[in-house]
C-alpha cells in the first residue's frame, strides 16, 4: 500500500469506538449512507429509519458503521444524537458527493454523504461492506443533461461491495447496466435473474450473473479483490414482494415528476432528492414505505454477506 503517501487521511477520520473495536475484532460490519437521512426521507421517517436499520444490523449479529461528515470530520459510526441531527436538519445539510469532499473538510462543514462518498470513506476505514436503498445511476433524460450519478464512477474505482434494490426507474435502468458493464462492475442479481427496479422487484432488464446464497456473494468478492480487481460490485437485492408496488402505478407517478423537474428547471443534484420526494407526495406515502422496507430488506442481506466474506478472509 501507499501508506508512506497515504497516511495522512487518518487526520481528518474518526472511526468511532464501536466500530474500531469491530474492526479489531474482525468482526462483520456494514457501513450505511447519510444522503439518505439528509435527502432520500422526510423528517420524523428518516430518523427513525436510520435507527431501525442499525438495529437490524445488530440483531444480525453485525456492527453498523453509518458514514456522514461532521464539522469536516469523517465519521465511521455516528452516535444517536449525531444521527438525530443529521435527520431533523435534513436538506440543510449538503449533499456530498465525491468532489465535494474536500471543501466539506476545509469549511468544516457538515455533510450528508451519497453512495460514492460512503464508499471512499468507508474504503478508508477498511469496511468492504455498504448496504443502501438504490445507487445512483444513468438520468432518463441523459441525452440532453449529460446526467450520470458519480456513484457509478465510483464502483469502477473503489473496493466497496453495495447491496441495494438497484437503481429506481427515475432512472434509466438499460442504460445503466450497460455503464456498468463498459467499467468491468460486476452486479449480481440476489435470487433475481433481472436488475430489480427499486419499488418493483423486477425489470425488463436480464442480468447476467445471479446468487442464491450470502456465501456464493461473498466468494465472488473475495475473489475478485484476490486477483486484484479494483472496484466496487453491485449486489441487487429485490423489493421483498410485499411491498412492491405495481409497475403500471409507480411509472406514471415517475412520469408526472420528470415533466414536473423539467418545469421547476431543477437540475444536478437536486435531481434525485426531488425526484424521490415528488414521487412519495404522489403515492401518498406508499412509496415510503416501500422505500423503507427495501433498505431494511439490504441491511440485513449485507449483515449476512458481511458475516461470509470475514470468515473467508480468516481463511
Ligand atoms: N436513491 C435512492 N435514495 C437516495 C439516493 C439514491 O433511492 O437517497 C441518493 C444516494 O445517496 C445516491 C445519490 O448516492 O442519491 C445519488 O445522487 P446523484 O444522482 O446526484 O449522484
Ligand atoms: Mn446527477
Amino acid at each position: 500500500m501507499n501508506n508512506m503517501h497515504n497516511s495522512k487521511f487518518d487526520s481528518y477520520l474518526d472511526i468511532n469506538s464501536e466500530v474500531q473495536n469491530a474492526i479489531d475484532n474482525r468482526e462483520p460490519i456494514v457501513a450505511l449512507e447519510s444522503t439518505i437521512i439528509c435527502h432520500g426521507m422526510p423528517f420524523p421517517k428518516n430518523l427513525e429509519t436510520a435507527i431501525e436499520v442499525e438495529s437490524v444490523v445488530r440483531e444480525n449479529g453485525g456492527i453498523p458503521a453509518t458514514i456522514a461528515i461532521l464539522d469536516g470530520r469523517l465519521k465511521v459510526g455516528i452516535s444517536n444524537e449525531e444521527m438525530q441531527f443529521l435527520a431533523e436538519k435534513g436538506k440543510n445539510i449538503k449533499k456530498v458527493s465525491r468532489r465535494d469532499i474536500p471543501f466539506c473538510l476545509a469549511n468544516k462543514d457538515h455533510g450528508a454523504t451519497t453512495v460514492a462518498a460512503t464508499m471512499i470513506i468507508s474504503s478508508l476505514a477498511n469496511i468492504p461492506i455498504f448496504a443502501t436503498g438504490g445507487i445512483g445511476g444513468v438520468h432518463r433524460d441523459i441525452n440532453d443533461s449529460l446526467d450520470i450519478s458519480a456513484d457509478l464512477q465510483e464502483l469502477a474505482q473503489t473496493n466497496v461491495a453495495v447491496i441495494c434494490s438497484g437503481v429506481k426507474s427515475i432512472l434509466d435502468i438499460p442504460k445503466t447496466l450497460e455503464y456498468l458493464e463498459t467499467f468491468g462492475i460486476p452486479v449480481i442479481g440476489y435470487k433475481t435473474k433481472t436488475m430489480p427496479a427499486f419499488y418493483n422487484s423486477s425489470s425488463d432488464s436480464t442480468l447476467d450473473h445471479m446468487c442464491n446464497k450470502p456465501e456464493e456473494i461473498a466468494k465472488i468478492i473475495s475473489i475478485k479483490w484476490d486477483i486484484p480487481q479494483k472496484g466496487g460490485i453491485v449486489i441487487a437485492n429485490p423489493i421483498p414482494e410485499k411491498y412492491s408496488i405495481d409497475k403500471k402505478e409507480i411509472d406514471s407517478v415517475i412520469e408526472d415528476a420528470l415533466i414536473e423537474m423539467k418545469k421547476q428547471n431543477i437540475t444536478g443534484k437536486k435531481t434525485t432528492p426531488f425526484l424521490l420526494e415528488r414521487v412519495a407526495k404522489q403515492t401518498e406515502g406508499k412509496s415510503l414505505k416501500s422505500n423503507i422496507q427495501l433498505v431494511l430488506s439490504n441491511v440485513s442481506l449485507a449483515t449476512k454477506i458481511s458475516k461470509e466474506f470475514n470468515q473467508m478472509s480468516r481463511g
